[in-house]
């Protein structure tokens, strides 16, 4: 989607610049695509840690406070399904949508549904993997209500920091969220190769993103083998490693597998959580 943009230094910018932050799904999903196009792009990093996405100046940029935002020749393009979608109408190199009327109206549904899930996503990341690093202090958190920012972000922080976490029952709706979506992702993955088709393509990359996310946290995906696989053959290609690899701190990837691992100890995983919504018996220890 483009917007208005405001900043004179902005429009000055020839070619593709990206302003992203290494481990957010939705930056990942632009940095394959562009790959997977052959896209020589320009690097922004928006240090979400440092909360650079509420400052005025970028949220002169993007008013929602959010990565990733495209800029194509001094143009603003905001929403990541949207920017994948625009990197494939408007670059040369692979075609990322497949020629059949039926194939093409999947990925058009997959890519909406992706995007429908991007909240339970952003809930689960938090709960399940960036906790440690992403609750706010009272000081931070009042900082950050002093923003422009967009209240539903101002919110979520709110309620992340308040309850130093999110309740079993948000946690539990997400996770039954993410699984209706994936009941429809192994059952297209029983008809095609790839979820855009017979190619990889648009929703492959959509999707990857949010399930490479839910492998970091430990998710069941042996309810999923359709999904299991696929997600092994995604990883597998280059995209992968030059969207999502080479920008993965490899701290974090520890921190992640520490934090995970200590949850699943406790019995209060995402795979605890899932069992009981799956087998729907009473929740696991907070
Ligand atoms: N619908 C948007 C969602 C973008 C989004 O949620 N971005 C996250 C990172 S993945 C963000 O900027 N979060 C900032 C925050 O939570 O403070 C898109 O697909 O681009």
């Amino acid at each position: 989607m483009e917007i208005p943009t405001q900043r004179e230094d902005i429009k000055a910018l020839q070619g593709v610049h990206i302003f992203h932050f290494p481990i957010s799904n939705c930056s990942q999903r632009v940095r394959i695509a562009a790959s997977e196009k052959g896209i020589a792009w320009i690097s922004h990093i928006v240090d979400l840690t440092r909360d650079e996405h509420t400052t005025p100046e970028y949220l002169r940029l993007n008013p929602k406070g959010l990565v990733p935002v495209l800029v194509h020749d001094g143009r603003t393009h905001v929403e990541s399904n949207d920017i994948i979608k625009y990197l494939d109408e408007t670059f040369p190199g692979a075609r990322l949508h497949p020629d059949s009327a039926a194939d093409l109206a999947f990925v058009e549904q997959s890519i909406a549904s992706s995007s429908g899930a991007q909240s339970a996503m952003k809930l689960l990341s938090h709960e399940f993997l960036f906790k440690p690093k992403a609750l706010k202090s009272p000081e931070k958190l009042r900082a950050f209500e002093t923003t422009d920012a967009d209240p539903a972000l101002v919110d979520f922080h709110r309620e992340f920091t308040a309850g130093k976490g999110f309740s079993a029952e948000r946690i539990q709706a997400a996770i039954s969220d993410i699984g209706d979506r994936f009941c429809q992702l192994e059952t297209r993955l029983g008809d095609t190769e790839w979820l855009s088709g017979p190619a990889y393509g648009l929703a492959d990359i959509s999707w990857l993103v949010n399930a490479y996310r839910l492998r970091l946290m430990d998710y069941p995906f042996e309810r999923f083998p359709r999904m299991k696989s696929w997600l092994s053959r995604a990883m597998a290609r280059p995209s992968f490693k030059t969207g999502i690899r080479n920008f993965e701190p490899a701290s974090a990837r520890l921190a992640f597998a520490g934090y995970t691992a200590m949850r699943k100890f406790r019995g209060n995983s995402i795979r605890h959580y899932s069992a009981a919504d799956h087998d729907s018996v009473a929740g696991p220890h907070r």
